[in-house]
């Protein structure tokens, strides 16, 4: 590789970072956003998953002393001391959360770099380079030999960065700093209930492309309870006029879109076998535009809201739901495919036929096994108690965050409801924020439903949140026998509370010490928790309008706010332990009301 060192040329002061508290400015734009997003759709992506030279940053030194402008020279030949040799030293293995790396990186919170290198091979059929990133927790800055290209918030949603004009042919250094503080500005904020992990912990990957290619596409099913049309939409990297052919073999359908300025759209006729739970029918679709192939798997069905009940494909439907995290004792947020289908297995078992993937956009694995499956998903981005409502730049992120993850799962049937937020105080800030995100998801994916988890009244008891008038499905957290140990309160909630729409409990339960026993009354054991459960579905059962429920949740998991001798750092409240094999007492009980519930369809 032939790179300046940037960072050495005897006119700078050797000195000047010491006294440069702006170091960060210049590299918190261009933002990297939903606008620059590629799905892989089928196409060729080489992977770059594996060893990363890599180092933590507690000071931030790779921005301040500009570790990325040092040419990667052996120490002999550096013209001057390094704090940091960026191609040599340790590796880390992605994807990864770096906190699990090394005992004593459990919880570090700051930046870290990975570097490694990519050789190039100039293709004329392919001119562009993208870089994918499936996720990387919570700010990330990309730079391609010295080059600064790009920054991205968001811990849990995918982005592109270009990589064409910076690319060299032969050996390429690329390095990405991410960086995991938590603030009081991001999505979530710096106050959350599960454990903050950090890194490039989802795949890595580039995608080479022709110099016009298809940028996003969906097929989807139209929602006006014909079930005979579909709606093609497409959208290309640059905006021209083209043509781009459109295949379902098993549909016997063969059309084409027509593209004007970069984007296009048709309505088609056909009668595909729609997706359900029970019969999960996926057909293989194509869109073509010269060499460029997009492919993927897609169900369709339609989802609607209908007064206080929930219709799939024009028939009620009861979400038996379950929350879930994604977190592992030994891979923290790193979800393999074996991972994702023990979890859908285990949700399976219960009896479920719908999950909550709390409190972020899970791997996008999830969505696709659910398809496969035949489980129903709400998604969901981090708009998590307190965060900063009345910031306009948090508001940015959510946004985009939102975006992210529609343009990432918006072709996969199992997902019926985009949710926008969890237990959020209902504020002036907080409406005008919610509401902005509700429509946003509205506009960008009219096919599905908007929900958050809502609060309640307190004093009298009742869903009372300003935001119910603004979204399609109202969910409902509450912990009655749990943190408010009188189940009255949740008699007058079901009782008192009147919506005009469908409501899910989106979160109930208790913390249970598996393998811990005594009354039913005793805090923590396994006995109450099944208890709670039992009590809490004699009631949620009774209550019309609730058209389903999420219970929090199927595993244990990370949480250092918990340290009581029975939490350890856990939040508790699964159904089975974090060793994802041992069933609490609470288990059977749920899956015997889903069972229930299952056999009288
Ligand atoms: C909630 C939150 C969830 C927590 C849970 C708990 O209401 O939405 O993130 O983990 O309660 O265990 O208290």
């Amino acid at each position: 590789m032939d790179h300046p060192d940037l960072a050495d040329t005897s006119a700078v002061d050797p000195f000047a970072h010491l006294h440069d508290e702006a170091y960060s400015d210049s590299f918190d734009q261009p933002r990297l956003t939903r606008a620059g997003l590629v799905e892989p759709a089928g196409r060729t992506v080489q992977s770059l998953d594996g060893p990363w030279f890599f180092t933590l940053d507690l000071f931030d030194e790779g921005l301040r002393q500009k570790w990325y402008a040092d040419a990667p020279l052996p120490p002999e030949q550096w013209p001057r001391p390094r704090d940091y040799d960026a191609s040599a030293g340790a590796t880390l293995q992605t994807p990864s959360c770096w906190n699990l790396a090394q005992p004593q990186w459990l919880y570090f919170e700051g930046a870290a770099w990975y570097t490694r290198t990519i050789e190039h091979t100039l293709d004329p059929a392919r001119p562009t380079t993208l870089l994918r990133i499936g996720a990387a927790n919570y700010q990330a800055r990309v730079f391609l030999n010295g080059q600064f290209l790009g920054t991205h918030l968001g811990g849990s949603t995918p982005f592109c960065v270009d990589l064409s004009g910076a690319l060299v042919a032969g050996g390429n250094r690329l390095q990405i700093q991410v960086d995991n503080r938590r603030e009081r500005g991001r999505v979530p904020m710096n106050h959350f209930d599960w454990f903050n992990y950090g890194g490039l912990y989802r795949e890595v990957g580039l995608l080479r492309l022709p110099s016009v290619y298809i940028a996003q596409a969906s097929l989807q099913l139209v929602p006006d309870g014909s079930f005979s049309r579909l709606s093609a939409q497409v959208r290309l990297s640059s905006r021209v006029n083209a043509s781009v052919s459109l295949t379902v073999p098993e549909l016997g359908l063969q059309t084409s879109v027509p593209v004007i300025d970069g984007q296009g759209a048709v309505v088609i006729d056909a009668q595909p076998q729609l997706w359900s739970p029970e019969d999960p029918r996926l057909y293989p679709v194509e869109f073509r535009l010269g060499t460029d192939t997009w492919t993927d798997r897609i169900g369709f069905r339609e989802i609607r809201a209908s007064g206080q009940q929930l219709m799939l494909n024009g028939r009620s439907i009861y979400l038996r739901g379950i929350c879930v995290h994604e977190d592992d004792v030994l891979l923290g947020k790193v979800s393999t495919e074996d991972d994702v289908r023990r979890r859908l297995g285990h949700a399976k078992e219960l009896g479920c036929n719908f999950l909550r993937l709390s409190h972020y956009p899970h791997h996008e694995h999830v969505a696709r096994l659910a398809d496969e499956l035949g489980l129903l998903l709400w998604e969901e981005i981090p708009v998590y108690w307190a965060i900063d409502f009345a910031r306009r730049a948090t508001l940015e992120d959510a946004s985009n965050q939102l975006l992210e993850l529609i343009a990432r799962d918006g072709n996969r049937a199992s997902v019926i409801l985009w949710g926008v937020g969890n237990e959020n105080e209902d504020s002036d800030d907080r409406l005008a924020f919610m509401r902005h995100l509700a429509a946003l998801a509205k506009q960008a994916d009219p096919s599905r439903l908007v929900g958050a988890a809502c609060l309640i009244n307190r004093e009298k008891f009742c869903i009372e949140d300003r935001l119910t008038d603004h979204i399609d499905v109202i969910g409902i957290n509450e912990y009655f026998g749990w943190y408010e140990p009188d189940f009255s309160g949740l008699d007058r909630l079901l009782h008192s509370s009147s919506p005009d729409k469908p409501v899910i409990i989106s979160e109930t339960g208790a913390d249970a010490q598996a393998g811990h026993h005594g009354t039913v009354s005793e805090l923590f054991t396994e006995d109450c928790q099944a208890e709670i459960y039992r009590q809490q579905i004699a009631r949620i059962e009774q209550a019309p309008y609730v058209c389903g429920m999420t219970p929090w949740l199927l595993y244990d998991f990370r949480s250092e706010r918990r340290q009581t001798v029975f939490n350890q750092g856990f939040n508790r409240k699964g159904l089975m332990a974090q060793d994802k094999q041992t069933r609490k007492m609470a288990f059977a009980v749920l899956a015997e009301f889903y069972h229930r519930k299952q056999a009288q369809r």
